[in-house]
């Protein structure tokens, strides 16, 4: 028999409780009886009968029709035909790890959340990162708002933080949110475009709904094009409560910070990797968790008293806005690590459901109406993606708690329920699963008793009014080259949309409000007059900008985990690339040696030097750097190569160090380029510091006005 088959063990069906709760491979325990390894295992059906021949089907002879007997045949297209299921209807196309959470103290008076407690615990996590727009099969790196949602299997049962790369949100109010999806999707008739917003509806619903503006100019800033998963923020979005032992509950706003900085993409890169790599991101966040770059992300709260509620001069219930961290800064709670691939994409990143409704003792909402509505949708649209209400069950999602109430059957329904009795009060089976009074700890969950004395009213507070105020000091924090950067996104995406008037609506209605410069700069590249007044009056806001929402300032110093293209052809100087490998790994950096194709070249000592890859197979696009070492012949070469001179093009034109060595200082010459702060004509080994400077930078922004000329 095949022991390995999934199956359920003893001791969960009797639903004691075996786990090692202070081991970090909870998860990965609780997840080892449904693994299935096939080494040293015969093909059977799924009945366990053994098949003999998997080539060829039960026929009336051997040129005969097929036979209805043929059961090994009939079972296996049966299932094969019923393999999809309904991807989910937003966030579709994602990628996930799993990893452990672990605190940096005890939070108490914060929080009774136990995985907020003991700095020696480790909590396992699963993690999903996603695009919104697209279908599962689209590409990595569109322009698109990205899911950051943790799945945190804790002592006390599952949290999910179901958050995302931004911290607001395009809309107030949850009842909005189909048609916000609506309008965001594919269009109807022919489905297009996939994956992105630059279409009619997008643009017709965000200019009517003014609300959408804070968001809309988020995601038409760098951060809708990040560099990796690994480099982005994760936000909560909305606020949420946090309730200590003595019942004290505190206002939290949820932030993820990556130790690698937070960078992005270029634009001409993102739509070329979306060609030529719709997997760039999941490939980079696969990659880096096997080579032992294992991603770490600090979590942190703003927290605001209960009594301060009403200090600010946005409503802390309003998903539309943020509180700027120069108000309130950041709490570090701990950090995050992901440290383990997924063995199966189906049965964990495509089974994994997320609920903002998962809380656990020590967590609770807030009114935020949008996070109201998702309390529901979420739970909801499982049941017809997972086919049922048992989808806890699936491997992925299954709480690291032993679980016993009186939910029974349903579709797929795994768990073999012991006892007589499906109710509560029993005495027949005890009386048990009984209720667990609320305590300091380890106590039942008990929501917070928030006193309510309302009407009931279908309406908007008048505090959720102002929709342009932290549009305005979004853009006003930015860096110059980010402000340039947005003026562009909005200039093609309103340049794709057919109905004039929508752009000009969006221009004079919305953009106005926000800046005016921003505004008649769009209009410009529109072909529109600009507009000469806002259409309404925006309130003042307290600052005037954060410098926490620029990117510039969240690089991470080091170049830890950067990836460096090295160009070599015949002849090249061996010595140099071995000296930059070491400087680069003392670093925690890589190199790859690219060459003309993939077999190896031989160095000016005559030595063979093995090449990582084609620099067609692996485009400049796919690095943060290139570095071309000397060598009169492999120069020469390289100066006759349209790819390798293409490559070094495209690199100046997205702005990333380039450092030439000995003879390769010839290109600048033949490329008629200039040397800048990231473009280093005379690397050699005692230059490295200057090179990995300029990687550390992220992009040679000061380059940008004149790269824009060149066409790579
Ligand atoms: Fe979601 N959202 N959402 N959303 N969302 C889903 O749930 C929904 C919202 C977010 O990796 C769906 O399981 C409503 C805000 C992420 O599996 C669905 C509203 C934020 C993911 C759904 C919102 C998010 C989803 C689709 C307005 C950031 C992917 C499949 C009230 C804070 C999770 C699914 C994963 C997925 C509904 C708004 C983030 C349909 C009704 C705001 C990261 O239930």
């Amino acid at each position: 028999m095949n022991t390995k088959q999934p199956s359920t063990t003893k001791s969960q069906l009797a639903g004691t409780d075996t786990l090692d709760r202070g081991n970090t491979n909870a998860k990965l325990e609780s997840l080892e009886p449904f693994r299935s390894d096939a080494t040293e295992q015969a093909l059977r059906t799924n009945q366990g009968v053994k098949i003999a021949d998997n080539q060829n089907t039960l026929r009336a002879g051997a040129r005969g029709p097929s036979l209805l007997e043929d059961f090994i045949m009939r079972e296996k297209i049966t299932h094969f035909d019923h393999e999809r299921i309904p991807e989910r209807i937003v966030h579709a196309r994602g990628t996930g790890a799993h990893g452990y959470f672990q605190s940096y103290e005890a939070h108490s008076a914060l929080t009774k959340a136990g995985f907020l407690q003991d700095p020696s615990k480790k909590t396992p996590v699963f993690v999903r990162f996603s695009t919104v727009q697209g279908p599962r099969g689209s590409g990595d790196t569109v322009r698109d708002v990205r899911g950051f949602a943790v799945k945190f299997f804790t002592d006390e049962g599952n949290f999910d933080l179901v958050g995302n790369n931004m911290p607001v949100f395009f809309i107030q109010d949850a009842v909005k949110f189909p048609d916000f999806v609506h309008a965001v999707k594919p269009e109807p008739h022919n489905e297009i475009p996939t994956g992105g917003s630059a279409h009619d509806t997008f643009w017709d619903f965000v200019s009517l709904v003014p609300e959408s503006a804070h968001m809309v100019i988020w995601a038409m800033s760098d951060r809708a094009i990040p560099k990796s998963l690994r480099s982005m923020q994760g936000f909560g979005v909305h606020t949420f409560r946090m309730i200590n032992a003595e019942g004290r509950s505190s206002f939290v706003k949820f932030h993820w910070r990556p130790k690698v900085g937070t960078c992005s993409l270029v634009w001409d890169e993102a739509q070329k990797l979306a060609g030529k790599d719709t997997d760039y991101h999941r490939r980079d966040l696969w990659e880096a968790i096997e080579m032992g770059d294992y991603p770490e992300w600090e979590f942190g709260v703003q927290v605001v008293a209960e009594e301060d509620e009403h200090k600010f001069d946005f409503d802390l219930l309003d998903p539309t806005k943020i509180i700027p961290e120069e108000l309130v800064p950041i709490t570090p709670l701990g950090k995050m690590v992901l440290n383990r691939n997924p063995d199966n994409f189906f049965a964990e990143v495509e089974q994994v459901a997320f609920c903002p409704g998962h809380i656990v003792p020590g967590i609770d909402f807030s009114n935020d109406p949008l996070l109201q509505g998702r309390l529901f949708s979420y739970t909801d649209t499982q049941i017809s993606r997972l086919g049922g209400p048992n989808f806890h069950e699936l491997p992925i999602n299954r709480a690291i708690t032993p679980v016993h109430n009186g939910q029974r059957d349903a579709m797929h329904r795994t768990t073999i329920d012991k006892g007589r009795t499906s109710y509560e009060p029993n005495s027949i089976d005890g009386g048990w699963p009984k209720e667990t009074p609320p305590g300091p700890q380890d106590g039942g969950f008990e929501s917070y008793p928030e006193r309510i004395d309302a009407y009931k009213i279908r309406q908007r507070s008048d505090s959720f009014g102002d929709h342009f105020s932290q549009a305005r000091l979004f853009y006003k924090s930015m860096s110059a080259h980010e402000q340039e950067h947005i003026i562009a996104a909005y200039s093609f995406e309103l340049g794709k949309v057919e109905r004039e008037y929508i752009r000009a609506r969006q221009v004079n209605e919305i953009l106005a409000n926000i800046d005016l410069e921003l505004a008649a700069r769009v209009a410009k590249n529109l072909g529109l007059p600009a507009p000469a007044a806002g259409t309404v009056d925006v309130p003042t806001p307290s600052l005037e900008t954060s410098p926490a929402l620029s990117q510039a300032n969240l690089l991470s110093g080091d170049i830890k985990t950067r990836k460096v293209a090295v160009l070599v052809a015949n002849g090249v100087d061996g010595a140099i690339i071995d000296a930059l490998k070491q400087a680069l790994k003392a670093e925690g950096a890589h190199a790859k040696v690219l060459g003309p194709t993939s077999a190896p070249v031989v160095t000016a000592a005559g030595q063979t030097l093995a090449v990582d890859a084609s620099m067609e197979g692996l485009p400049s696009i796919a690095f943060d750097a290139v570095f071309v070492p000397g060598g009169a012949q492999s120069i020469q070469a390289l100066s006759g190569d349209g790819v390798a001179l293409h490559y070094l093009l495209e690199a100046y034109k997205h702005l990333k160090a380039i450092a030439l060595h000995g003879e390769a200082r010839q290109l600048l010459t033949l490329l008629k380029l200039d040397a800048d702060a990231g473009l280093i004509p005379d690397a050699d080994a005692g230059k490295f510091a200057d090179f990995f400077a300029a990687i550390a930078q992220h992009r040679v922004w000061a380059r940008e006005p004149k790269a824009k000329g060149i066409p790579a």
